[in-house]
Parts: structure tokens; C-alpha cells; sequence
């Protein structure tokens, strides 16, 4: 037997776990389904670790209902979801198709059937290839484009689901797949990927409009938010690590939550492409605001001709996941993120989510069962600070873990498994790994 820690557990909380469509679902050409930027992206050959093209991957447009019966032991209130753009509006424009719609009305009546709150996002990264063509995120008609698939979701889904996500990590979309090309699409336009931040800003308020005005419905934004460090006590770093803040969380959550873009002309960037309303559209009330947490960053002042103004470098003195030095762990991070955008923000912040928090492990592929005790402090640790923060008065409303399974994890392919459940990517055979069952364990105690 092994003694796994205990986490200290707000009173109240929500639970949940989360999985995305393009990282879980495979079939990729059933039913109907078109091309999305990450199909592009798994036929580009030589990008992909070990050559992974997503298909089956956990298989669960074929297993939905062992996803079903994995949740329900779990005990969880929710499932955070994604929904495949390119299932439900195969070229990103058009009326709706049928096949892709019923999958997802499938699954929202075998989770409540069980007692599982559906809890979808609209857009984890796969958008149509039609529409990258067309500018993509570059362009501001895809936020049009997406207002208009998302009325095909709500048109459907929306008399059993009544809390959506729309946008998952516009940071990750803006920064590492307009900017550097490490996700799709692969551009690396630097600070030309800026015009991206305002179109996924007008996307979700688009979206949270018209939900809000059919009424009845929660709408909120995804994004993953790090506290920024400088490594050094110089001000060069002290420069670098606000402008890395600017770029990765403020350029974000400001015009949500304040109103304005923070001053891009003070770090020498261009302005916003801001239309007249945009800003009183995107800073409408939010209703929960979805916060993914990893690590925090270190930063430092970039040395010679680098055209960013700050070179991100391992955290010093934290141990790492799996997933290399940059993924440092530092559990009080997340109270510090949480109370600093409380401070920040103030009465603007709506009740915060945790949309995701995990992490990845070296484990065997063939075990029996993994005993991932790493897996287990991670999650511990962070709990115990999203309770430290609920202590300090900020309001968290949910804890989602990433992930429920393990799963295609982008360019890494399959060699970083996120999941409570340990997935055979050969078979499709689902094996709950301790962190399950603790993760089932801490859910059951909280409501004793
Ligand atoms: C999430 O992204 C995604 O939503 C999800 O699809 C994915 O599977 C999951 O996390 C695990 O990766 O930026 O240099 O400090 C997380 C975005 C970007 C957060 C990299 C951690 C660490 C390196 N991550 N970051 S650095």
C-alpha cells in the first residue's frame, strides 16, 4: 500500500475533469468530419514526436460510453468537453452536419443520464482548415465565423447544456501558433500574431452575446495564466518578466476584465486592431472566468540579436514534470496567480474556474496499474493552494483536472500521458491509475 498525500479541500467546490476533441476522439474521418489545422498539422511529415497522427488515440468517438462509465465512477459534478468544430460544420461555414451533431447530443444525454454535468468547450485549438486558409485567426471574420458555429452547437445542445466555455488558451493560439509555430497553425510571425489576441477576445464575446440573449446560459473564456518571475534582481529581468506578463496574460485578461488593452505601444508593439464597440462587447460581465494552470515562469533579459525582449528559463530550485524543465513545479504559484488577478482586477473578476491542472509523468506504457504518486502530489498540492486562495477571499467555483485520459498531447504525440486513466493506445483499453481512484477518493470525502 502506498500513503499518498492528502490535499486540504474548499468547502463548496465543484469537481471536474477535462479532456479536448482533437486530442481524444480519433476517427478522424467519420461521419462527415472535415479538415481542422491540426489534421494539416499531423500530415505535415516530421513535425510530430514518434510520427502520432491522433487517429484512434483514445478512441472515444467510438468509446464515448466507457468515458461515460469512467466519469461516473469518478464521482465528478462535470466533464469539461471539447467540441470538434469540423464534426459539427465540416468547412467551417454551412449549415450544420447531422452525424456530428448527434454524437455530441449522444454524449450530453449519457452524461446526465448519470448524473454529470455537461460542461463543453467550443474551441480547443482544431479550427477549420477552410478558415485558416481564409486568414484564420489573423482574420477578423472568424470571429463571426465562430459566433455562427456555435448557434448550430447551442441550437442543438443548448436545452440540456447550460454552461459553455467558448475559447481554450487564446494565449497558447497567439503566442506558440501565430508566434513561434510550436502548435498549429505554425506560423512564426512574432508580434505579428497580435491581431489574434482582439479576434479570439471578439470571438468569445460574440458567443456570450448570443447565449446571453437566448437566456438561461454561462459563458466564459479559457486561458492559462502563469505568474511571471524575474531571475535575476536586475531591472533589466524586472523588464523582461512584465513584458513576458504583458504578452502572455494581460493582453488577455485586461480587455475582459478592465476594459482596455494594457499599453503595447510602451513595449514597441503595434496596436490592437479595435473597432468602435469592440471594447464595451468584450468587457460585458463575465460570467465565470476558465483559468488553466501549469507552472509559473521565469524570465530574463535577452541576450544578443533575439527579437523577443526576454528568453524564458527554467524556474530555479523547483523540481519539474515529465515534461521537461520550463514545467516547473510550484503549487503556491497558483494562490499567488489567483490572488494577484483578484488584485488586479477586483470586482470585475467573476467567479474563477480551474478549467485545468495536471501534469505528465514517466511511467510505463505496460503497467498494470500505474502507481503515480508524482501524479497525486502534483494534484494535491495544487488543491490545497486553490484553497489557500478561497481562504484569502478569492471565489473559485470548480477544480477540473487535466486529464481524464491520456491522450494525443500535440506535437509530443503520445510520449506525455496526462490522464487519471491510463489509455492503451493500441486497443483502446482504459486502466485507472491510482491517481483515479485518490482523485474519486478526495471527490467522496469533500461532501461528507
Ligand atoms: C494545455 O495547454 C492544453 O489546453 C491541453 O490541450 C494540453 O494537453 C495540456 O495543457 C497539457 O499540455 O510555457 O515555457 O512555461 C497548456 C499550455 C504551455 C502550459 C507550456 C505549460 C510550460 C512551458 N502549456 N507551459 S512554458
Amino acid at each position: 500500500m502506498h500513503a499518498y498525500p492528502t490535499a486540504s479541500v474548499p468547502r463548496g467546490l465543484r469537481w471536474s475533469v477535462a479532456t479536448a476533441a482533437f486530442q481524444i476522439e480519433g476517427s478522424r474521418a467519420a461521419d462527415g468530419r472535415g479538415r481542422s489545422i491540426w489534421d494539416d498539422v499531423v500530415d505535415t511529415p516530421g513535425v510530430i514526436k514518434d510520427a502520432a497522427i491522433a487517429d484512434p488515440s483514445a478512441d472515444s468517438y467510438r468509446r464515448a460510453s466507457d468515458d461515460v462509465a469512467l466519469l461516473r465512477g469518478l464521482g465528478v459534478d462535470r466533464y469539461r468537453f471539447g467540441i470538434s468544430w469540423v464534426r459539427v460544420q465540416p468547412g467551417g461555414t454551412g449549415p450544420g452536419n447531422a452525424a456530428g451533431l448527434d454524437y455530441y447530443s449522444r454524449l450530453v444525454d449519457a452524461l446526465l443520464e448519470v448524473g454529470v454535468t455537461p460542461f463543453p468547450t467550443l474551441y480547443h485549438w482544431d479550427l477549420p482548415s477552410d478558415l485558416e486558409e481564409a486568414g484564420g485567426w489573423l482574420a477578423r471574420d472568424t470571429a463571426s465565423r465562430f459566433a455562427d458555429y456555435a448557434a448550430l452547437v447551442a441550437d442543438r445542445l443548448g436545452d440540456r447544456v447550460h454552461d459553455w466555455y467558448t475559447i481554450n488558451e487564446p494565449a497558447m493560439t497567439t503566442l506558440q501558433g501565430y508566434g513561434i509555430g510550436s502548435l498549429a497553425p505554425l506560423k512564426q510571425l512574432l508580434f505579428g500574431a497580435l491581431p489574434t489576441v482582439h479576434h479570439q477576445l471578439l470571438a468569445h464575446a460574440l458567443v456570450a452575446q448570443a447565449l446571453h440573449a437566448d437566456g438561461g446560459h454561462r459563458v466564459g473564456i479559457v486561458n492559462n495564466h502563469t505568474p511571471v518571475r524575474p531571475l535575476r534582481d536586475t531591472a533589466e529581468d524586472a523588464m523582461a518578466a512584465v513584458a513576458y506578463d504583458v504578452l502572455h496574460n494581460r493582453v488577455f485578461a485586461d480587455p475582459l476584465l478592465s476594459g482596455a488593452y494594457p499599453d503595447l505601444e510602451a513595449f514597441g508593439l503595434p496596436p490592437m486592431p479595435v473597432q468602435d464597440g469592440d471594447l464595451e462587447l468584450i468587457s460585458a460581465p463575465q460570467d465565470f472566468y476558465g483559468v488553466n494552470f501549469y507552472n509559473p515562469t521565469t524570465v530574463t533579459a535577452a541576450e544578443g540579436d533575439s527579437p523577443l525582449p526576454f528568453d524564458i528559463v527554467p524556474t530555479p530550485d523547483a523540481p519539474c514534470t515529465g515534461f521537461g524543465p520550463e514545467w516547473a513545479i510550484v503549487p503556491e504559484a497558483l494562490t499567488e496567480l489567483l490572488v494577484g488577478m483578484r488584485d488586479r482586477y477586483g470586482e470585475k473578476l467573476p467567479p474563477v474556474i480551474i478549467s485545468e491542472n495536471g501534469a505528465s509523468f514517466p511511467e510505463p506504457a505496460d503497467a498494470a496499474r500505474v502507481e503515480d504518486g508524482d501524479r497525486i502530489a502534483y494534484l494535491a498540492g495544487h488543491i490545497s493552494a486553490v484553497a489557500d486562495a478561497v481562504a484569502a477571499g478569492v471565489d473559485v467555483e470548480e477544480y477540473t483536472v487535466w486529464s481524464l485520459l491520456d491522450n494525443f498531447e500535440w506535437l509530443d504525440g503520445y510520449t506525455q500521458r496526462f490522464g487519471l486513466v491510463h489509455v492503451d493506445f493500441a486497443t483502446g483499453e482504459r486502466t485507472p491509475k491510482a491517481s483515479y481512484d485518490w482523485y474519486r477518493a478526495l471527490v467522496s470525502e469533500s461532501r461528507a
